[in-house]
C-alpha cells in the first residue's frame, strides 16, 4: 500500500534501488563520440532482445518515434497511421513540423490498421498525390486502452507495405506489455517491421529513455537525426544503466500490472455510472466512461467530481476526455492500492 495511489500513467514510476545503484556505478564516456560503454550495452541488449542488428538510445518515446519517422521518409511524403495513434495525437505534430510530412490518419476498429486499409491508403504513382513514405503502427495501443495486436497481424500489414516498397515503424512504447499479455517473445512482434521504438521509462520503471532498434543502416541514419534534434547526450550511461536493469529485471513482473488492471476494470464495471469495455483491458490500461443524468454536461460534471473526489482521497486519476478516465497500473501500484481506488470510486458514485 502506498500513501499516494498514482494511476495517471506508468510514466510516473520511480526508479528502483537497484536502478539507482546501477546508475551510481555505471562506467560512462561521451556517447556522441560513441564511447559510452553503458549506453552501448543497453543498445546491444535491446537489439538482441528484439532480434534487430542495432539499437539507439534516445531521450523519450516521442523522440524515438520522430527520429524513426524522419530517418525513413522524405519531405512531402505521406505517413499512414491510425487516427487514435500517439504519433498523430500526442507528439506535437513533430513529424509534420520537422519532417515536412503529411499525416494520413485512418479510423480503425481496435487501433490497428488492417492489411486492406493499408492497401487502400497506399498512393498510386501520380504527380498530384503525396507518395506514401511510411506506415506506422502502435502496440500496445494507448488510446484504445492498452489493447494488443499479434505478431501475425503486424506481419500481415508489413507484407502489404513492403510489397509497395514502403517501410513500417512500430511505436512499441509498451511493446513488452503486449509480449507478456500474449505470452509471445517481443522479437516476434518486430520481425517484419523496419524500425521499432520501445520505452524503458514506462512500465519498466527506468527514469528516462527509449531505444530505437532496426538495421545497422537505419540506426546510422537515426544517429544523425538524433544529433540534429539535439538528442546527442554525453555521459548518458548514467541513465542507460537504469534502462539495462529495466530490461533485465522488470519485464516479467508486468503480468502483475495486468492483473491489477483487470481487477480494477472488473470493480469499475460493477459501479453505477461507470462503464468499461472489459474485453479491451488486455494489459495495464483501463479506460472507462462516466455517465450521470442522461446529458453530456451532467456526465462531464460527474467526471470532474470523480477526479477531484479521488484526489481528496490521495488517489490520482486523469480524465482523457470530458467523460472518459484513463487509469494505468505499474510497479508502484499494488493490489491494496486497487482496493483503495475502488473504495474511493464506490464512495463517490454512491451519491449519483
Ligand atoms: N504516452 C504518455 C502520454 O504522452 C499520453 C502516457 O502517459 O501514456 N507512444 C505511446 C504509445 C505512448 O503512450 C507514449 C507516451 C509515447 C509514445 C511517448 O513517450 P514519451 O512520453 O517517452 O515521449
Amino acid at each position: 500500500m502506498h500513501d499516494i495511489v498514482d494511476l495517471r500513467s506508468d510514466t510516473l514510476t520511480l526508479p528502483t534501488p537497484e536502478m539507482r545503484e546501477a546508475m551510481a556505478r555505471a562506467p560512462v564516456g561521451d556517447d556522441v563520440w560513441e564511447e559510452d560503454p553503458t549506453v552501448k550495452r543497453l543498445e546491444a541488449l535491446a537489439a538482441e532482445r528484439l532480434g534487430k542488428a542495432a539499437g539507439l538510445f534516445v531521450t523519450s518515446g516521442t523522440m524515438g518515434n520522430l527520429i524513426s519517422v524522419v530517418s525513413q521518409t522524405q519531405t512531402g511524403q505521406e505517413v499512414v497511421l491510425d487516427l487514435d495513434s500517439h504519433i498523430f495525437n500526442n507528439e506535437a505534430a513533430g513529424a509534420a513540423v520537422v519532417g515536412n510530412l503529411q499525416m494520413r490518419p485512418v479510423k480503425t476498429a481496435r487501433g490497428f490498421l488492417a492489411p486492406d486499409q493499408v492497401r487502400e491508403a497506399l498512393r498510386a504513382a501520380n504527380i498530384h498525390v503525396p507518395p506514401t513514405g511510411l506506415i506506422c503502427i502502435e502496440n500496445t495501443h494507448n488510446r484504445h486502452g492498452g489493447t494488443c495486436c499479434t505478431p501475425e497481424e503486424i506481419s500481415a500489414v508489413a507484407a502489404v507495405a513492403h510489397e509497395a516498397s514502403v517501410p513500417v515503424h512500430l511505436d512499441g512504447a509498451r511493446l513488452f506489455n503486449a509480449a507478456i499479455a500474449l505470452e509471445r517473445p517481443a522479437r516476434d512482434f518486430v520481425r517484419d517491421v523496419d524500425s521499432v521504438t520501445f520505452c524503458v521509462s514506462k512500465g519498466l520503471g527506468a527514469p528516462v529513455g527509449s531505444v530505437i532498434c532496426g538495421s545497422t543502416d537505419l540506426i546510422a541514419r537515426a544517429r544523425r537525426v538524433r544529433k540534429m534534434l539535439g538528442g546527442g547526450m554525453r555521459q548518458a550511461g548514467i541513465i542507460a544503466a537504469a534502462g539495462i536493469v529495466a530490461l533485465e529485471r522488470m519485464v516479467d513482473r508486468l503480468a502483475e500490472d495486468h492483473a491489477n488492471a483487470r481487477a480494477l476494470a472488473e470493480g469499475v464495471s460493477k459501479l453505477p455510472g461507470l462503464s468499461v469495455d472489459l474485453a479491451s483491458v488486455q494489459t495495464n490500461i483501463v479506460i472507462f466512461r462516466v455517465e450521470r443524468g442522461g446529458t453530456a454536461a451532467a456526465s462531464a460534471a460527474a467526471t470532474a467530481e470523480l477526479v477531484a473526489g479521488c484526489g481528496a482521497r490521495k488517489v490520482k486519476i486523469h480524465a482523457i476526455g470530458p467523460t472518459a478516465i484513463r487509469c494505468v497500473t505499474h510497479k508502484d501500484i499494488d493490489a491494496e492500492d486497487i482496493g483503495r481506488t475502488l473504495d474511493a470510486f464506490a464512495e463517490i458514485t454512491r451519491k449519483w
